[in-house]
């Protein structure tokens, strides 16, 4: 059976398979957009299997409000209908709808070791300057993940830069496994696929401070749901420099804010940041911030109108979701049974 041919993830037995996620832990910026929502969509096209789950067990490693949770999970939900992903050739669900999530992740935690642990860098950006106040979720996070991945055997995993060394441990627990239980090959060493301009998206405000939900300042961040007077004002006062722009990316090497605003409009327009540097040569950002704006507006109005439309349906999302769930378990349970087996736990 060829890629394309594969009409269903869930029957699927080719050797791809494509698995995101993201945590349903509050609005999405255009960093989430570009650095994950767009490439899931692009990376469905490819006809490979996408399994696209809501990361909910991952956002209460920080406190969620009870009240919100299941709204939050199906506004992501949300998102990535109207971002284009196609509910009948990628499996999207929540989490926490597939037990297999959390049995797995506790035999992960009993191969991952502490060492391994103690050096994830998000863990200590997250946790600041009180790790001990932090939850124990927060700093096992990267395990649970490796389970997500894990679980369906995922070859290729899309993601942000920020992700590539949770990418790593998921490796090193993968190749644990097989070797302490003797099953070379049980699970796969899945690749990140970290590409393109727009793999790391800035703030707005600090060239040198990673796009973020949890920037305290609103107008760090374009928001999926902003409208299009507050994209053109917040890019309007993005923070720049004086310069005009170069005729080369080696004239931006010594300049973040702008270096990011041009990463965004390749991302945006498709092309490259070289295609970009050569477009706006020698002008000012005067005259590229509102063909940026221009450009912000055209790309997300469609998808936060979508959004909202689907918002305001939640029993569409609500099937979607299920019958995801339904079919994302018919991949996992199979494989955490196995694991099950080969850990050696009791069966009757
Ligand atoms: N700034 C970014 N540029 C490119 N990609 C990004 N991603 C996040 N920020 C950027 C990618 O989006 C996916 C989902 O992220 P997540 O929801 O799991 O959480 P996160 O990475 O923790 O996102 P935030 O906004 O930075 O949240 P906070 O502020 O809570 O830490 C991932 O693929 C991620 O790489």
């Amino acid at each position: 059976m060829s890629d394309a041919a594969s009409a269903d993830p869930a029957v699927y037995a080719g050797p791809r398979r494509i698995l995101s996620g993201i945590q349903a832990s509050g609005a999405l910026h255009l960093g989430n957009y570009l650095g994950a929502l767009k490439r899931f969509t692009a990376l469905q096209e490819t006809g490979a299997p996408v399994f696209v789950f809501v990361a909910d067990m991952h956002a209460i490693t920080v406190w969620q409000d009870p009240q919100k949770l299941a709204d939050q999970t199906r506004e992501i939900a949300a998102a990535y209908l109207a971002s284009g992903l196609d509910p009948a050739r990628s499996i999207i669900f929540p989490q926490s709808a597939v037990r297999a999530h959390a049995d797995l992740a506790w035999v992960f935690n009993c191969v991952a070791r502490l060492g391994w642990l103690d050096r994830m860098t998000q863990f200590k950006e997250k946790s600041g300057k009180h790790k001990e106040r932090a939850s124990v979720g927060l700093y096992t996070y990267p395990v649970l993940q490796a389970a997500d991945i894990l679980l369906y055997k995922a070859t290729e995993v899309p993601v942000g830069e920020d992700q590539k060394q949770h990418l790593e441990l998921t490796r090193d627990i993968a190749a644990k496994f097989n070797t302490d239980f003797g099953v070379p090959g049980f699970f796969p060493q899945p690749e990140p696929v970290i590409h393109g301009p727009a793999t790391r998206v800035m703030s707005l405000r600090d060239g040198s401070a990673k796009m973020s939900k949890s920037d305290p300042s609103d107008q760090s961040r374009i928001n999926l749901t902003d409208d299009a007077d507050t994209i053109a004002a917040k890019i309007r006062k993005a923070r720049t420099d004086a310069e005009p722009l170069p005729d080369s990316l080696d004239g931006l090497a010594e300049r973040p804010e702008a270096r990011n605003l041009v990463a965004i409009y390749a991302a945006l327009a498709n092309t490259s940041r070289e295609a970009v540097v050569e477009q706006f040569a020698g002008q000012g950002f005067g005259a590229f911030k509102p063909a940026l704006a221009d450009l912000a507006v055209e790309a997300l109005a469609p998808v936060t109108a979508e959004m909202r439309r689907l918002m305001n349906d939640p029993a569409e999302i609500d099937r979607v979701l299920a019958d995801g769930a339904e079919r994302a378990a018919s991949v996992a349970d199979p494989v955490v049974e196995e694991v099950k087996r080969i850990v050696g736990f009791w069966r009757a």
